[in-house]
């Protein structure tokens, strides 16, 4: 069976480290997060995983083809580089939303989000044989968004863009599929299973709430990075008016 590998990176007992020995300042917290994020995306990235912000506490990684021995050196670069550690999960499963419930799972099997007793845990099983690797990615795109950039105030755009995430969110969690925002006015989506017909429906659902016109290049690989690169081909190529498609799959 093809399966999307999925990694849940938890920092370790941050709770109570952000109150310790008092409250840290928020700018030290928001430093520390982007840069464990950066130095995350950078390890997995060599390995040809890729990872999403999610929620900096915890994070989202696509980690086909990424072993747990290279799971396991991530985890010692941070723990060498920062002032806290990460405990890692993995899952597999035929689509993205059942891989991310089997690593949450395990990890919540290995101990609290505050246990200071859980440190540095891997836990989890990687897709066994590998050519059970599957990754499909759709890197998705609002449609003009300059135009809103250059007229609106900026902050009435960024909460379109915010609903524009929750409404795609809420249609592609329906269909087993995950989105995450990655800047601008961009969203990638695992979304192994989910067919053109699909992901149109989808695009349908989120112009009828919002007005919001989409467009996507889905990537088809055993490889986050492979996938994502093939997804935003396709991007470019709808761009480029190389075809008149709006979504257009590629493998
Ligand atoms: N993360 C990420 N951000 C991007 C990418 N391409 C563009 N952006 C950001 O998204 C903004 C909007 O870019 P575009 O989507 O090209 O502009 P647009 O006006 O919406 O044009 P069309 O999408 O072609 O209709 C840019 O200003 C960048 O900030 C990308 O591949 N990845
Ligand atoms: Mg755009």
């Amino acid at each position: 069976m093809k399966k999307i590998q999925l990694t849940l990176v938890q920092i370790d007992n941050y709770g109570p480290w952000t109150v310790t020995p008092e409250p840290r300042r928020e700018a030290e917290l928001q430093t520390l997060q982007a840069e464990l994020f950066a130095e995350l995306e950078r390890q997995f990235a060599s390995r040809k995983g890729l990872a999403f912000q999610t929620r900096f506490d915890n994070m989202l990684v696509i980690t086909n083809g990424v072993s747990l021995d290279e799971h396991r050196a991530i985890q010692e670069v941070v723990s060498e580089k920062f002032p806290v550690t990460v405990s890692m999960s993995v899952g597999t499963a035929s689509t993205p939303y059942e891989a991310q419930v089997q690593a949450t799972l395990a990890l919540q099997h290995a101990g609290s989000s505050r246990s200071p007793d859980r440190k540095s845990v891997l836990a989890g099983a990687g897709v066994s044989p590998p050519d059970e690797d599957w990754v499909q990615l759709a890197h998705i795109d609002v449609n003009h968004s300059t135009l809103l950039t250059d007229s609106e105030p900026s902050y009435d755009t960024h909460l379109l863009i915010q609903r524009t995430h929750l409404s795609l969110a809420s249609a592609l969690m329906q269909r087993n599929a995950l989105v995450f925002y990655t800047g601008g006015d961009n969203f990638m989506a695992p979304s192994n299973g989910l067919d053109v017909d699909g992901l149109a429906a989808v695009f349908s659902e989120v112009k009828r709430e919002l007005g919001i016109g989409l467009k996507a290049g889905v990537g088809v690989a055993r490889t986050a990075e492979k996938a994502a690169r093939l997804a935003t081909h396709g991007l470019h190529e709808i761009r480029n008016d190389k075809t008149a498609a709006r979504i257009l799959f590629k493998n």
